[in-house]
């Protein structure tokens, strides 16, 4: 890589896109300049964030702004006694998070309660160090698809195939990933129940044993 030899202003002018038009940017094979090659300077980036610019920042090699919810990953291990396992993954969608994966070591033909649990410590042999449901916003627990009240961390039973083994691939509206607000579930745990969750009786519809437990964690 050259150094450069533009002055700041010229620089400047580059990031903002006016001086293209004067090949200077390096743009024309003509000047034979390298400076596309190089790394955008910390006063590039405050330069096309001052001018409010998204594609100033691009072109200054600046990513664009964070989305506002990241991916995370669960593993479920077994607790104490039980074989389900699997793993998911809580993609980012508008209004909430896609959850996909599959698990396995679940009763044939049977459907599972399935939740966001408070507290992301599956430590206990039983995973009742998982605490209740995450409930950020003190809600009855229910029904989600039925569009009743329900906890923030309710979601649809788990539906068992003949060999005991469930695919995942649904969304949570709602729920967000590293925001750190009242709805962000990472650092949370994810349950599986023995019995079905009968979306009614409270505080945790009546879904009998924990099975698998895993905390939700960042992805990659
Ligand atoms: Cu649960
Ligand atoms: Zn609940």
């Amino acid at each position: 890589m050259r150094p450069t030899t533009r002055l700041p202003a010229l620089r400047l002018a580059c990031v903002l896109g006016i001086a293209t038009l004067l090949a200077a940017c390096g743009d024309a094979p003509s000047t034979g300049a390298a400076a596309d090659a190089e790394a955008p300077t910390a006063e590039d980036v405050a330069a096309a964030e001052a001018a409010g610019d998204a594609q100033a920042a691009a072109d200054a090699g600046v990513a664009a702004p964070a989305p506002a919810t990241l991916a995370a990953r669960v593993v479920l291990a077994p607790t104490e006694g039980h074989a389900a396992a699997g793993e998911l993954t809580l993609s980012p969608v508008d209004g909430g998070l896609q959850v996909t994966g599959s698990i396995t070591g679940l009763t044939a033909g049977a459907q599972h309660g399935f939740h966001v649990h408070e507290t992301g410590d599956c430590s206990a042999p039983d995973a009742s160090s998982a605490g209740g449901h995450f409930n950020p916003h003190g809600a009855a627990h229910g029904d989600r698809s039925g569009g009743g009240e329900h906890h923030a961390g309710d979601m649809p039973n788990l539906v068992a195939d003949a060999s005991g083994n469930a695919s995942v691939d649904g969304r949570v509206d709602g729920l967000e990933v590293g925001t750190g607000g009242a709805n962000d579930v990472l650092g949370k745990a994810v349950v599986v129940h023995l019995q079905p969750d009968d979306y009614a009786s409270q505080p945790a519809g009546n879904a009998g044993a924990r099975i698998a437990c895993g905390v939700i964690g960042p992805a990659g």
